[in-house]
């Protein structure tokens, strides 16, 4: 089975987890975009789904599924039924990297809002410790220097990402060598960083499932 092939079967399984009559949250990058299309099957089911990224909401509507503004949706239920959404890495405690399509602020408010987080990720992102994949941090403009420094002391090494801005008007630094021993407590320390937006670890905001392609079929991590 090729990569796409293990994703197309991932995203599918995601449908399990779609309840009727509720509304959905939907992240960003090839997998998700993969879920979207399968979704589309569904979208007389749904109310409706909140999108973690313009490009989401530009393919939710091309399949004539109604986009919702977060907040609009926070006016109609309390919390979104699940969020589903793909990542750069996970390790054994469900916590994620995620940011590598530079969506991170608005994937983390999205899932803060939903229930549960089902990831759906084919079998090449799983890690022992997250780190082998550069950390994304969202930075506002002005704070660029400070929050790279913050990294380096860290022993981690920040690269601008040229010639990116987020759908938020900000940057993205990434951060390559990090060795993530506590997810939690690094993703707090880069959280209190004025500038900081937020970071590509999601450990308060984890996985409640990843389900994970593999070449045998889809395995269900809780
Ligand atoms: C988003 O898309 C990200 O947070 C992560 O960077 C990426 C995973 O992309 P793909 O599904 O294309 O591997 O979910």
């Amino acid at each position: 089975m090729t990569q796409d092939e293990m994703k197309k079967k991932v995203a599918e399984a995601a449908l399990a987890y779609v309840k009727a009559g509720t509304i959905v949250g939907v992240g960003t990058g090839s997998t998700a975009n993969m879920f979207i299309d399968a979704l589309a099957g569904m979208k007389d089911e749904i109310v409706g789904a909140v999108a973690s990224s313009e490009a989401t909401a530009a393919r939710l509507a091309g399949h004539g599924i109604p986009v919702m503004d977060l907040n609009e949706a926070l006016t109609r239920v309390d919390s979104l039924s699940v969020y589903i959404d793909g990542a750069d890495e996970f390790d054994p405690g469900l916590n994620l990297t995620k940011g590598g399509g530079g969506a991170l602020t608005r994937e983390k408010i999205v899932a803060a809002a939903s229930d549960s987080f089902v990831c759906i990720v084919d079998e090449s992102k799983k890690v022992e410790h997250l780190g082998a994949f550069p950390l994304p941090i969202e930075v506002i403009p002005m704070a660029r220097e400070l929050v790279a420094a913050v990294a380096s002391k860290l022993g981690g090494t920040p690269v601008l990402r040229s010639g990116f801005t987020t759908d938020n008007g900000n940057l993205i630094i990434d951060v390559h060598g990090l060795k993530v021993t506590d997810a939690r407590a690094l993703e707090d320390h880069l959280n209190s960083v004025p500038g900081v937006v937020t970071n590509g670890i999601f450990s308060h905001q984890g996985a409640d499932v990843v389900l994970m392609g593999t070449p045998s079929g889809v395995e269900t991590i809780r």
